[in-house]
C-alpha cells in the first residue's frame, strides 16, 4: 500500500487568453469584448496568423494559429492589437513571483504556464481548494488576470484538469478519482500525444485514456516503444517526473502551425521573421546570447525536418537571427512542398554578465 506521506499535490497553473488578457488588464476598454492579438487585419487582406483571441471573440470561432483574414471575416467587429512582448514577459514574470510564495517547489513550462508542488503548504486534498482560490485571488488582484488551475497527484493530470474547466477554472483530481476522471477523455488531451499517435492509437481502436489505459502495456510498447510505455503509464495515472525547481536553460524556441497547409513561402518568411521576434525578446529578458540557430520544417504528410548552423560568436543580435533562419529555409524552399509548421530554435546559450548587458544596451545591439 503507499503511504499517504508520498501522494503529492501538484498545481498546473494556466493563464487564460494570456496576451488577450494582458492587453485587457492595461486598458479598461477592451475588457468584456472581441479582442485578438496578432497580424494586422488589413480590413480581411492581412497576412499572418491569430495569437490569441479573448474568450469573447472565441465564440464566433476565432482561434490560436488561425489565419487573421478568417478571423477577420467571422469577427471584423473584434479589436485587433500587435503584440506587446515587453507587457506579456513583465506580467509574466509577476505571475511567476506571486505563484512562488504558495509553492514548495515552483517550474515554469511557458510564458503562461507554471507547475507547483505544493504537498507541504497544505493538510491534504480537503484543504488544497482554499490555497488555490488564495492562488486565484492574490494573482486577479495584482495583475488583473484570470487563471484556470488543476490539482493532481501527478504532473501529466494536473496539465489535462488545468485544461478541463476554462476560463477561471479549478479542477482537483483526487488521487482516487486519478482513473475515472482520465477515463472518458479523447487520447489527444495527454500533453505529449500530438495527431499522428492519435491516428495510430485510432487503428487499435483506442480513442479514450480509459480504453489506453486498459489495453496491455506490452501491446502498446510494441506499436510505440519508449514512447509507449510513457503513455500507458500516464493513462493509467502514473507520472513520477518531478517538478523541477530551476533550470539553466539550453536552448529557446517558438514554432507555429499553419490552419492550414501552405505554399506561398512569402508567408513562411513572414513568421520566421515573427517567430525569430519571439525568440530574441526571451533571449532579451532572460539575458542570454545565442551561438546555434536552427529551423524546423514540417510538411503536411507530417515529415520534419531540421536544420541548424553555428556561428562564429555569441549574439543575441535580432537581425542575425532572421537572416540565418531565412538563410536555413532557402533550402527547402527548393522542394516546393506544402508546409504545417515552422519554428525557430536558438541553443548553445550563454548567460549575459550584468557588464555586457549594459555595454549591449549601449551598443543598441538588439
Ligand atoms: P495558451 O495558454 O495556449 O493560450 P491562451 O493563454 O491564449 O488561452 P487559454 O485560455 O486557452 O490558455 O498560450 C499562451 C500564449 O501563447 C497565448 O496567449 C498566445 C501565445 N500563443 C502563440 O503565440 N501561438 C499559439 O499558437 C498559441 C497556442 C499560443
Ligand atoms: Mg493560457
Amino acid at each position: 500500500m503507499v503511504s499517504s506521506a508520498l501522494v503529492r499535490i501538484i498545481l498546473h497553473v494556466d493563464i487564460d487568453a494570456f496576451y488577450a488578457s494582458a492587453e485587457q488588464s492595461v486598458n479598461p476598454s477592451l475588457r468584456n469584448k472581441p479582442l485578438i492579438v496578432g497580424a494586422d487585419p488589413k480590413e480581411g487582406k492581412g497576412r499572418g496568423v491569430v495569437l490569441t483571441a479573448s474568450y469573447e471573440a472565441r465564440k464566433y470561432g476565432v482561434h490560436s494559429g488561425q489565419p487573421i483574414s478568417q478571423a477577420y471575416r467571422l469577427c471584423p467587429n473584434a479589436t485587433y492589437v500587435r503584440p506587446n512582448w515587453q507587457l506579456y514577459e513583465q506580467l509574466s514574470s509577476k505571475v511567476i513571483t506571486i505563484l512562488k510564495v504558495f509553492a514548495d517547489k515552483l517550474e515554469q513550462v511557458s510564458i503562461d504556464e507554471a507547475f507547483l508542488d505544493v504537498t507541504s503548504k497544505v493538510t491534504d486534498y480537503n484543504d488544497v481548494a482554499n490555497l488555490v482560490r488564495a492562488v486565484k485571488n492574490t494573482i486577479k488582484r495584482e495583475t488583473g488576470l484570470t487563471c484556470s488551475i488543476g490539482v493532481a497527484p501527478n504532473k501529466s493530470v494536473a496539465k489535462i484538469a488545468s485544461d478541463f474547466n476554462k476560463p477561471d477554472g479549478l479542477t482537483i483530481v483526487k488521487p482516487n478519482q486519478l482513473t475515472s476522471f482520465l477515463a472518458p477523455l479523447p487520447v489527444s488531451k495527454i500533453s505529449g500525444i500530438g495527431p499522428k499517435s492519435q491516428k495510430l492509437l485510432e487503428g487499435l481502436g483506442i480513442r479514450t485514456i480509459g480504453e489506453l489505459a486498459s489495453h496491455s502495456m506490452e501491446e502498446i510498447v510494441k506499436h510505440f516503444g519508449k514512447n509507449g510505455f510513457w503513455m500507458w503509464n500516464i493513462a493509467n495515472g502514473i507520472d513520477k517526473s518531478e517538478v523541477v525547481e530551476y533550470y539553466e536553460r539550453k536552448s529557446i524556441s517558438a514554432e507555429r502551425t499553419f490552419e492550414e497547409d501552405i505554399d506561398d513561402y512569402g508567408i513562411v518568411y513572414k513568421i520566421l521573421e515573427l517567430l525569430s521576434d519571439e525568440v530574441a525578446n526571451v533571449l532579451k529578458n532572460e539575458s542570454y546570447l545565442f551561438k546555434t540557430v536552427g529551423i524546423k520544417v514540417r510538411f503536411a504528410d507530417f515529415d520534419t525536418a531540421t536544420k541548424a548552423r553555428t556561428l562564429k560568436d555569441h549574439t543575441n543580435s535580432k537581425q542575425v537571427l532572421i537572416t540565418r533562419c531565412r538563410e536555413l529555409f532557402k533550402d527547402f524552399e527548393k522542394d516546393g512542398r506544402r508546409i504545417r509548421l515552422v519554428g525557430v530554435r536558438v541553443s548553445n546559450l550563454k548567460k549575459v554578465s550584468p557588464v555586457q548587458k549594459d555595454l549591449l544596451a549601449w551598443i543598441g545591439n538588439d
